[in-house]
């Protein structure tokens, strides 16, 4: 049994929550994940208000256990899916890609627990005054769309500018990096792209094929100039993509080039031109596993990696 703020407070096994990537967390992928004791999460995406109600459905026709919906802020159908998030009383929300200060109250008068991702310190204060239960601290080793400082000089600062509990997340994808989190002052962990190397995720195998054959470079960030900064494998679409910003293209063309590219990769196995988003911990992913191993692998290797800090105090036999 593990005992942190963040198990008490989302009422888990385990206090590590499964990253809210579009296209990628379906119901199935969610559902394995909070029946092996995690919280499994939905994520919404750019997808409108109605395949939320059915993901929900159908996500609690496969399990009873807690779980969460992720809202993508930038989404042009929010405000629908915070509406359909009240409405179905989801237990726990997470929020990317912006500020979800406007909506905290609301969630709050319905006992929805709020838990904001959060890529700097000023943020993470500025959602403890909203009065969030949580907040994810996501390092830029993270996939999809991220901030610009490092999870190992994040978490230590975050934990000490907020109260509430703070989860880690980026790069973390097995008992190192979970006990590294801890070490850094966190009570959970966040984790995405080891879960999509799982039996459960519904993603096309090219995809799963593409992370597991990565290297520690292979993720790199693109669009840095458009002001959405997004982690993703390479390949022939990030090659499209510098071209065309090397060539001066505007915002506007270049997110044009991206539209719907992450549907392609994970939906129909483009992974040639398609939006492969993943983390810097696709390196470290080797194999494909059920949510349930991924989790009890995790936690289950601390022991030797707690006896290894006690070489900090001298070793095993120095009291
Ligand atoms: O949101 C994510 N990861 C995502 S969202 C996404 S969809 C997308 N596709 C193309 C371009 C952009 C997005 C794919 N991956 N992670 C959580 C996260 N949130 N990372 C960074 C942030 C963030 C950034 C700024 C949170 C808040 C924020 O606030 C700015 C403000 O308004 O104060």
């Amino acid at each position: 049994m593990v005992n942190t703020r963040v198990t008490k407070l989302l009422d888990i096994e385990y206090p590590i929550i499964q990253g809210g990537m579009a296209w990628v967390a379906t119901h199935e992928l969610a559902a394995a994940v909070s029946e092996a004791g995690g919280l499994g999460i939905i994520a919404s995406g750019n997808a409108p208000g109605e395949y939320l109600r059915e993901e929900i459905k159908k996500l609690r026709e496969k399990t009873d256990k807690p779980f969460g919906v992720n809202i993508m802020l930038m989404s042009p159908y929010a405000e629908d899916i915070v509406d359909i998030v009240c409405d179905e009383r989801v237990p726990v929300v997470t929020t990317g890609a912006g500020n979800p200060g406007k909506y905290i109250d609301r969630f709050k008068k319905l006992g929805i627990k709020v838990i904001p991702v959060v890529p700097t310190v000023s943020l993470a204060q500025r959602m403890e005054k909203y009065g969030v239960d949580a907040v994810i601290a996501e390092g830029t080793e993270a996939g999809g769309h991220v901030g610009e400082l490092t999870t190992m000089s994040l978490i230590p600062q975050i934990s000490d500018a907020v109260e509430i509990p703070v989860i880690a997340a980026g790069g973390i994808g097995d008992s190192r990096g979970l006990v590294a989190a801890f070490a850094l002052g966190a009570e959970g962990v966040q984790v995405g792209t080891r879960f999509v190397c799982s039996t459960e995720a519904k993603v096309h195998d090219n995809y799963k094929d593409e992370i597991i054959k990565a290297k520690d470079r292979d993720a790199i960030v693109t669009g840095r100039s458009t002001g959405h900064p997004v982690r993703v494998l390479r390949n022939k679409l990030t090659r499209q993509y510098a071209e065309l910003e090397k060539s001066g293209a505007g915002p506007e063309e270049l997110e044009s080039l991206g539209a719907g590219k992450l549907r392609l990769a994970v939906v129909d196995g483009d992974v040639d031109y398609g939006s492969v988003m993943c983390g810097q911990i696709a390196g470290l992913v080797n194999d494909i596993k059920s949510c349930k191993e991924i989790i009890e692998d995790m936690f289950n290797g601390t022991e030797y990696l707690i006896n290894q800090l006690s070489l900090l105090k001298g070793g095993e036999d120095n009291e």
